[in-house]
């Protein structure tokens, strides 16, 4: 709301209407908007506006599922582990079954 008298161009709210368009979250700006994907595992596509999944196994490489295999899947990611390991808890690498005092 603006309480001064004002020479101002009066902002469009455009996620008012649809989101703006975006699939997640819209975010409006003074002459503009934004699109914000703010689901873990997503992020903003080429588009602005739609969400994509983030290749977590390409993107952290050797930081996720050392020792095991890393798969992609939408929104997350999961580790397949050897026989005898199992995934960390925040699936940084699989870990041998001892160590996990199980
Ligand atoms: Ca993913």
């Amino acid at each position: 709301m603006c309480a001064c008298v004002c020479v101002c161009v009066p902002d469009v709210d455009e996620c008012a209407e649809n989101k703006g368009g975006c699939q997640d979250v819209c975010v409006n700006k003074w002459g503009t908007y934004k699109c914000r994907c703010e689901q873990r595992g997503l992020r903003l596509a080429k588009d602005n506006h739609s969400c994509e999944d983030v290749d977590e196994c390409k993107r952290y490489k050797t930081k996720v599922c050392r020792h095991g295999v890393c798969s992609n899947t939408d929104g997350s990611f999961v580790c397949t582990c050897k026989a005898g390991f199992s995934t960390a808890t925040d699936r940084s690498a699989c870990i041998g079954n001892r160590e996990t005092n199980m």
